[in-house]
């Protein structure tokens, strides 16, 4: 399952997917972006695999799209760019599994849009955040105009992406745009705490909880209402339901198949 620029191991029920392009800061050129949707498949058809950490190597979490492959785009190339990561990061936010970025230093333009389009997002002290792309005369492609608004409010997204600015951690935590924000050396301990404790729950109930916040937050109350009940009524047809309360009632913990 690695690649070239993206490494990923597995243990004890988690995946940690590495980018790892050091000497451009984990920018993300078509071959990054492509690697990503492979990577995410191949983990998608492994049933072990019950959460996942994304993260950077080096000082970046990933510094953004690659200038140097977009300096020379036309505008139909630069469409099929920002159309191709679209469904790479919108495949990441449909992961059955929760996604975690650990947001390890820069995480801009590209970047942070990677990261919010993981279900959530731990920052090492050292992290900065920004969509700077009015810095070089360009939109957000990847989905900073969307998902940013969406994370934070309509306001300050359109604060941030105005004047391209970057904000450290504790600011991105204020805004919302990060989630939790701790020492470097504790980021990928917290994450794989955070992922341990999701791999020991109901793998199915937490699969559904992701679709129906996903899906909820798009449509109105009622839609998302009656879907969260399909849902639940779904998760009735499980043995991990039947394990789980009857584990309940024996007083003993649970031991759940994903099945
Ligand atoms: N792309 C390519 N290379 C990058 C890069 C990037 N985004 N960011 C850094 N690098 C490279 C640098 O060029 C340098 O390589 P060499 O020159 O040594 O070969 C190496 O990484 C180390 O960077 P620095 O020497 O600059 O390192 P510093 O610590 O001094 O500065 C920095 C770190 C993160 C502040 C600085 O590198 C920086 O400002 N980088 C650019 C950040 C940025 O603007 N990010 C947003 C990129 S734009 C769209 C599709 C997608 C997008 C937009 C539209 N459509 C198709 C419509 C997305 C756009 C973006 O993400």
């Amino acid at each position: 399952m690695n690649e070239r620029w993206v490494k990923v191991e597995v243990a004890e029920g988690v995946a940690t997917v590495t980018i790892d392009r050091q000497e451009a800061l984990n920018a993300l050129n078509t071959e990054i972006i492509d690697a990503l949707h492979r990577v995410f498949h191949s983990l998608g058809k492994d049933d072990s695999v019950r959460a996942v950490i994304l993260t950077g190597a080096g000082k970046a979490f990933v510094a953004g799209a690659d200038i140097k492959e977009m300096a020379d785009f036309t505008p139909a190339q630069a469409r099929a760019f920002s159309r191709r990561g679209q469904r790479v990061f919108s495949e990441i936010e449909a992961f059955a599994r929760p996604v975690i970025a650990a947001v390890n230093g820069f995480a801009l333009g590209g970047g942070c849009e990677l990261a919010m389009a993981c279900d959530v997002r731990i920052a090492s002290e050292k992290a900065k955040l920004g969509q700077p792309e009015v810095n070089l005369g360009v939109t957000p492609g990847f989905g900073g105009t969307q998902r940013l608004a969406r994370l934070v409010g309509r306001s300050k997204a359109k604060l941030l992406l105005f004047t391209g600015e970057l904000v450290g951690a504790e600011r991105a935590l204020a805004l919302g745009l990060v989630d939790e924000v701790v020492a470097p050396e504790s980021l990928l301990a917290r994450c794989r705490e955070i992922a341990t404790l999701v791999a020991g729950k109901g793998p199915v109930a937490v699969s559904y909880c992701k679709q129906a916040v996903n899906a909820g937050v798009e449509t109105d109350l009622e839609h998302g209402l009656a879907y969260e009940s399909e849902l639940f009524a779904q998760t009735f047809a499980t043995t991990d339901q039947k394990e789980g309360m009857q584990a309940f009632v024996d007083k003993r913990p649970a031991r759940f198949t994903g099945r």
